[in-house]
């Protein structure tokens, strides 16, 4: 009986410590603002292996970042509009790719300080919230183009 209870803690300490979610990021990219303008947009494809939500992004340089969904809305008068709306702690199934890319879902930059368009790479801070309330925080690297 006791050694039982010591695998089965064994166990326990071997899934928590596994509990690290592998959160793997592809195609991260900024885009370098125009010039004049402090926002932008940025990309990237997220695969987890546990389900989690995205607390919150965070980088310096950057005054404010949000995920933006973006869809083609037809007015009353016919003309095609883009609609982008705010994202509030958006879901990422485990296995399945989360992707933001041009023309669609976005990272939306606000109060970008000019210093970005000197630099190649930017480092984002990721909070993810596990199903079980953890909090887990995840640098990224992204490119700047
Ligand atoms: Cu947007």
């Amino acid at each position: 009986m006791k050694k039982f209870s010591l695998i089965l803690i064994s166990l326990l300490f071997l899934s928590m410590n596994n509990y690290a979610a592998e959160v793997k990021f592809s195609s991260a990219l900024i885009k370098t603002p125009r010039p004049g303008l402090n926002i932008t947009s940025g990309f990237f494809t997220l695969l987890s292996d546990h389900d989690l939500l995205i607390k919150s992004i965070q980088a310096d340089l950057i005054g404010r970042i949000e995920i933006h969904t973006m869809a083609m809305k037809k007015t009353a008068d016919g003309l095609e509009i883009m609609q982008m709306r705010k994202m509030e702690s958006p879901k990422i199934s485990k296995g399945v790719p989360f992707v933001l890319r041009p023309g669609s879902d976005h990272l939306m930059l606000y109060e970008v300080n000019s210093q970005i368009s000197s630099t190649k790479k930017i480092t984002l801070k990721f909070t993810f919230e596990s199903n079980t309330g953890d909090l887990l925080t995840q640098n990224v690297v992204f490119d700047i183009n």
